[in-house]
């Protein structure tokens, strides 16, 4: 299938209600006419300032809105988010993503946050930040400063936003994504399924996604992981194989994007793990901790991986790095 940003809505019904052999089928020939079959790009995460955030979406642990039992954290040490990020590329991830509960940063935070990605980036490492709102000029300098990729998820579909949160609408997300495109940088965007939102949001937050000008480079796909004292702690859990099937349809509009297995995987058995898979995921984060969050350890990832015989993807060495190399072997 060809690269298309003009989905509809009734196209990707019927894709999401094929039977699931049918479904898994396309996805997966769609994933190896773009991709290794067995390649899996690996991502550490890390969080550099922790709750308090005053946001107020529903299921998360950083909103000062709901009282989860997080305790808060000031930023983190550049050195501490750099040694990290060597402990990330030692283990095998090609990319560090650096998280901030914050709804977007301040003025005071960017030569904070350059640094940070001016060192991380020098290590050889891809870069990802999420950060909430950009202004076009944070934008601007975080690109010039070495960051590959910024997150910022549409969550869910645009009728069901408001349901989960308040303080900020959906074309404000769409702005921010449209300055981190302009800005040269890579884009990073997903969102939640489980939130209690039926099946024709799941497709209208795909078809969101699908029809921006150029697809999000990285699609994560998080499975809601309740948090005692959100909102959303006591939602019904969403049964397994609409995920499934939500990672396949996502892999079928969007061929070219990694899809990412991200939140909810601590909770998923490696035989769902695997169906994920097939369906074309082909990213993940590793590591013992999400941003707050466990995540199934690197142990567990080991295993998984020589079990199924996936391959992690190995970081890509940036131009600094290549010449400081070529420096070493002179
Ligand atoms: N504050 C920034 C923002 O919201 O854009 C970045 C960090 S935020 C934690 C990144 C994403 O994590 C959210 O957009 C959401 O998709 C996901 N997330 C947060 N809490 C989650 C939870 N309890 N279960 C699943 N996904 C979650
Ligand atoms: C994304 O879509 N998922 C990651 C990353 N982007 C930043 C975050 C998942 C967070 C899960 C909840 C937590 O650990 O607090
Ligand atoms: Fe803040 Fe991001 Fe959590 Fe929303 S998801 S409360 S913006 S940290």
């Amino acid at each position: 299938m060809s690269y298309r940003n003009d989905w509809r809505h009734p196209e990707i019904q019927e894709l999401y209600q094929q039977p699931l052999m049918d479904l898994l089928f396309q996805a997966q020939s769609i994933h190896r006419e773009h991709f290794q079959a067995n390649h899996i790009q690996v991502s550490t995460l890390l969080s550099i300032k922790t709750g308090k955030c005053p946001e107020d979406c529903k299921y998360c642990s950083q909103s000062a809105h709901y009282d989860s039992g997080l305790e808060a954290e000031k930023r983190m040490a550049v050195e501490k988010v750099i040694n990290e990020a060597k402990a990330a590329l030692a283990s095998g991830s090609s990319r560090f993503c650096m998280g901030a509960a914050w709804r977007n940063p301040h003025e005071r935070d960017m030569p904070y946050v350059l640094e940070m990605v001016r060192e991380v980036k020098a290590l050889g490492l891809e870069t990802c930040m999420t950060l909430g709102m950009l202004n076009q000029s944070q934008a601007e300098r975080l690109h010039k400063a070495g960051l590959d990729y910024y997150n910022h998820n549409l969550d869910t579909s645009r009728e069901y936003y408001p349901n989960v949160i308040s303080t900020r609408s959906y074309d404000d997300r769409l702005i921010t994504l449209d300055y981190v495109r302009q800005s040269g940088m890579k884009i990073c965007s997903g969102g939640i399924v489980g939130l209690g939102e039926n099946r024709d949001d799941r497709i209208a937050f795909l078809m969101e996604l699908a029809t921006l000008p150029i697809h999000p480079e990285s699609v994560p796909i998080n499975l809601l992981v309740p948090i005692q004292g959100t909102p959303l702690a006591d939602v019904e859990k969403l049964d397994v194989i609409e995920w499934i099937r939500t990672i396949a349809v996502a892999r079928i509009i969007m061929p070219k994007s990694y899809i990412r297995l991200s939140a909810g995987r601590e909770s998923l058995s490696d035989s769902e793990q695997a169906l994920a898979f097939m369906a074309g995921a082909n990213s993940l984060f590793s590591g013992e901790k999400l941003l707050t969050t466990p995540n199934a350890g690197e142990g567990k990832d080991q295993i998984l991986f020589a079990k199924l015989g996936l391959v992690a993807e190995k970081p890509k060495p940036n131009a600094a790095q290549l010449s400081t190399n070529a420096m070493e072997m002179a």
